[in-house]
């Protein structure tokens, strides 16, 4: 299901976007809307994990998750034994996570706007990193108090294929393709969908990685 954005009530995807493919009732593929700014966004990743460096956390099963996982905002998305929770303390450093750069900022109000989502003013960023082998599997974004607010999810380096459910776990599944300067935001009847990352594509260079920046508002 990808249907082209033709005179929707969304007037403003359609005339701030190259192209935006509605995946569900107030989800949104943005192709290509962070192209421009990839470098500058690598730039901040990489200064805010200089300070809160990529790490595996444990679900609360034990088990430890493959994707690398930091945060920057004023709170920071944690999993251990205990469960998931927002926390405003990196547990590595017991410090606040870093500040989420101005440009972040930016991007995700921008999106979120082009979208049909007004004055979104997200509070946590979850900075993903995916080699080939990680996966996210098929999950709903909840720990987050404002849940009338969207999530915004941001595509750097590799392409992956996203998983894009429905409202029940056992809902069929669709499969998009995410490219490098795609933004997906989901919010409104499709806050809860679930979705995940069934795989990263290979490439030739060994090194490199997917990144993902996920917007929330969560407290
Ligand atoms: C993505 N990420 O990487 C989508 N959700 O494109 C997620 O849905 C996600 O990476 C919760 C926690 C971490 C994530
Ligand atoms: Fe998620």
């Amino acid at each position: 299901m990808t249907l082209d954005l033709f005179g929707s009530a969304h007037d403003d995807a359609r005339d701030d976007t190259p192209q935006a493919d509605a995946i569900g009732p107030g989800a949104w593929v943005l192709r290509g809307f962070a192209q421009s700014e990839l470098p500058d966004l690598q730039a901040d990743i990489d200064a805010v994990i200089a300070q809160a460096p990529l790490r595996h956390w444990l679900t609360p099963g034990g088990k430890r998750m493959s994707v690398a996982m930091t945060n920057c905002g004023e709170v920071g998305w944690i999993s251990d034994r205990q469960g998931y929770r927002y926390g405003t303390h990196d547990p590595l450093s017991q410090r606040p996570w870093p500040s989420m750069p101005a440009s972040f900022v930016a991007l995700a109000r921008r999106a979120a706007k082009a979208a049909g989502y007004r004055d979104f003013a997200p509070d946590a960023c979850l900075i993903n990193r995916y080699t080939r082998d990680a996966r996210l599997t098929l999950h709903q974004d909840r720990d987050e108090r404002e849940l009338g607010a969207p999530i915004v999810s941001v595509s750097l380096g590799l392409p992956a294929t996203f998983l894009w459910g429905g409202l029940q776990r056992g809902d069929r599944t669709h499969r998009i393709r995410l490219a490098p300067g795609d933004v997906v935001v989901w919010g409104g009847p499709s806050r809860l969908a679930y979705h995940g990352i069934a795989s990263v594509e290979g490439s030739f260079d060994a090194q490199a990685v997917r990144y993902n920046l996920t917007f929330r508002q969560a407290r």
